[in-house]
């Protein structure tokens, strides 16, 4: 077998290039390579050693499907003593995103210069670990323990620039990187320089308080995490410890976290996202359709953050609306919302006014004749809908893909009301738009191959994680959420309080427990639903007499300042006697006793809950995979990441 690690000595320089696609991380045969390699440099003619990969990035990491499998020789830790302990100076060559154990590889040579577009960061943290290959020791030598806690904790990347600011590279190259690495180490070699090891470098001068700081910080912001508390004690050891003692403090650290549950689920996850995005039965070679210009149908917050989320990814937007004033009350919320990102820094204001550009507006669907996609977003009115689709197939240019937002509607019934029902396709978005990263893509009976590869790339483009969904009522999501908001009733008439139910899931790890949630969607939209159907249609009185009496009592959530709590003016909700008398009549009327209720029960019933229902989906082919379920509960309602999901936590379970 060909080694995906080549060296050559070009002129006086050693040059170890790593070709392993798609991402070059360090499986075994790399890291054997690179030490191979090093073997070489050692004893030939070059006076210093370049590394740097072939195809689109840097090392992107350790190989993460080696992980849970029993090591193979050499470590990854040994492969960057290794570098680092070469005595000609090495000078790693980055572009892409040298990540994790690839950022780790350069933080042990000696220099280090990457082209001005490439990224660097240690994100273990998302895996549920810690740079494991001395990165938490190295880190904090280059760039200060503020500095490097920040890289590690967030787990976020940051540009070439900024590493440069904080010491973490040292030069950009304009232009060729091999050449420029080259020509440095060339440059390096004719001044005489001599390896700079990073281990021998001190730490830069620090508050003492920062380590106990981010220990309470991230207690709150990564509530129950381990990794993020251990990358912490692995930085105080770099302060306080020897290297030697530091990198072993490390190890262990990193061996505890790999062993355990939080970073198995993490891992899991990863595959899973990226295993969502793949249609079982669509071959990788589908063609798509060219989506250069898009029309939204609806102005209202859902429509709003559609069309910023391709206005965002460049993508021209047509935002239409009944009349001129809705039309006007619509883009004066985009224009809001894009003040706000810039105010919270998460957008430049020339970034933001080139995006808000790209948004114009219509009341006429003629304004929709040229475009490549449109989705509708208007209210849930499964008749509306159809006559917008109706209206649709007479303006719209053949071959246009047309998207219905529904949460719950029968994309077929809508479809029908076409010509064309193979260009039809559910994109379910979730609120805010511009914000949330699920996007559930149905695929109705006739939607074409073509269109639904078109929006499985689409949603890439746009930064979203596309899972497919079949038709059912509800889709995955919010089908699996009935069956769980119920089961929150029933806890709650047989002895609960909102606060034990929401604290209970909030503790395990929901973003929000879900009377939170019912009291943020609006109290008022399932009680109105449920005034079209039968006592036979609306089932258990039980699952649904206690948001009933809210509603008559006026208490419609959040926006009437009451609900399941009441809440004052920045919206912070407090537990309310009359509600917890209004649940304790409720149960009398049914004739539930209350009794004492555990937060384990309370977890358990909603979780089960939830995944008896997700198990349905599977076997109804509702859902591709268990696996897709678990992307949409993390990315779409707040189910904690380090819990895999629902449906590998049951089976974890
Ligand atoms: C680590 O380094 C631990 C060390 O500190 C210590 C060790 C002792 N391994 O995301 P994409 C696959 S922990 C294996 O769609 P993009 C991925 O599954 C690691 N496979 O592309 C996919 O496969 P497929 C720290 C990997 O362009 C394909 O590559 N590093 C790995 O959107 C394309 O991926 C990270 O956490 C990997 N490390 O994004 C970085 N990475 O086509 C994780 C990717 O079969 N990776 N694959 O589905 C990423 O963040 C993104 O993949 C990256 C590219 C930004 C690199």
């Amino acid at each position: 077998m060909t080694s995906p690690v080549n060296y050559t000595l070009i002129d006086n320089i050693g040059v170890i290039t790593i070709d392993s696609p798609p991402v070059n991380a360090l499986s075994q045969a790399v890291r054997q390579g690179i030490m191979e390699a090093l073997d070489v440099a050692d004893s030939d003619a070059s006076e210093a050693v370049v590394i740097i990969c072939d195809g689109r990035t840097f090392i992107a990491g350790a190989d993460i499907s080696e992980f849970g499998k029993p090591l193979k020789d050499p470590w990854l830790p040994e492969v960057v003593n290794r570098i680092e302990a070469t005595d000609k100076p090495v000078i790693a060559a980055i572009h892409g995103t040298a990540l994790g154990g690839g950022f780790e590889v350069a933080l042990s040579a000696h220099y280090r210069c990457a082209v001005a577009g490439a990224k660097v960061g240690l994100p273990e943290v998302k895996l549920g670990l810690l740079p494991g290959a001395g990165g938490t020791q190295r880190t904090p030598r280059l760039a200060g323990i503020e500095a490097a806690l920040q890289l590690m904790t967030s787990g976020v990347p940051i540009a070439a620039a900024r590493a440069m600011e904080v010491g973490l590279i040292d030069r950009i190259v304009a232009g060729d990187l091999r050449e420029g690495a080259m020509a440095w180490a060339k440059e390096l070699v004719a001044d005489g320089v001599k390896p700079r090891r990073t281990s021998d470098q001190d730490i830069p001068a620090y508050d003492a308080a920062i380590f106990d700081g981010y220990r309470a910080t991230l207690a709150k912001r990564a509530r129950g995490q381990i990794a993020p508390q251990y990358i912490v004690d692995c930085v105080e050891g770099a302060a306080t410890l020897s290297f030697a003692a530091g990198l072993a403090l490390e190890r262990s650290k990193f061996a505890e976290l790999m062993e355990g549950e939080q970073s198995a689920a993490l891992r899991h996850f990863f595959f899973a996202e990226r295993q969502a995005a793949k249609v079982d039965g669509l071959s990788k070679d589908t063609p798509t359709r060219a989506v250069e210009s898009v029309g939204v149908i609806g102005g209202g917050t859902m429509g709003g953050g559609i069309a910023m989320s391709f206005a965002n990814a460049g993508i021209p937007v047509t935002l239409i609306e009944i009349s001129d004033d809705a039309l006007a009350r619509g883009l004066s919320i985009i224009e809001r919302n894009y003040a706000g990102s810039v105010k919270r820094g998460k957008l430049s204001e020339a970034k933001a006014a080139a995006c808000r550009a790209l948004i114009s507006g219509a009341t006429d669907y003629a304004a929709l004749a040229e475009v490549d996609m449109v989705i509708e977003a208007v209210f849930e009115d499964p008749q509306l809908k159809q006559e917008i689709f109706a209206k649709l197939d007479g303006v719209c240019k053949q071959g246009a893909v047309l998207a219905t937002n529904t949460s719950y509607q029968d994309v077929d019934a809508i479809a029908a009301a076409t010509r064309r029902p193979e260009d039809v396709i559910g994109m379910h978005f979730f609120s805010p738009a511009h914000i949330m990263k699920l996007l559930e893509v149905v695929r109705g009976e006739n939607t074409a191959d073509d269109v639904l590869a078109t929006c499985m790339q689409l949603a890439k483009r746009i930064r979203k994680v596309p899972v497919v969904s079949r038709v059912c009522y509800g889709f995955i999501g919010n089908r699996m959420l009935q069956p769980y908001g119920q089961q929150s009733q029933l806890l709650l008439l047989e002895g609960a309080t909102p606060e034990q139910v929401d604290g209970a899931m909030e503790s395990w790890g929901m973003a929000m427990g879900p009377l939170r949630v019912f009291d943020l969607a609006g109290l008022d939209i399932g009680y109105k639903a449920r005034a079209a159907l039968s006592d036979e249609q609306k089932g258990d009185p039980a699952t649904y007499r206690v948001p009933d009496r809210l509603v008559e009592a006026g208490r419609l959530g959040q926006k009437s300042g009451s609900g399941f709590y009441t809440y004052d003016e920045n919206r912070k909700p407090t537990p309310d006697p009359i509600v917890h008398e209004i649940i304790e009549n409720a149960a009398a009327d049914l004739g539930i006793e209350r009794r004492k209720i555990s937060d384990e029960e309370i977890v358990e019933r909603l979780i089960s809950a939830l995944v008896d229902e997700g198990r349905k989906i599977v076997d109804e082919g509702i859902a591709q995979r268990s696996s897709d379920i678990d992307v949409v509960y993390v990315y779409g309602y707040g189910f904690p990441a380090h819990r895999g999901g629902p449906m590998f936590y049951a089976d974890s379970v």
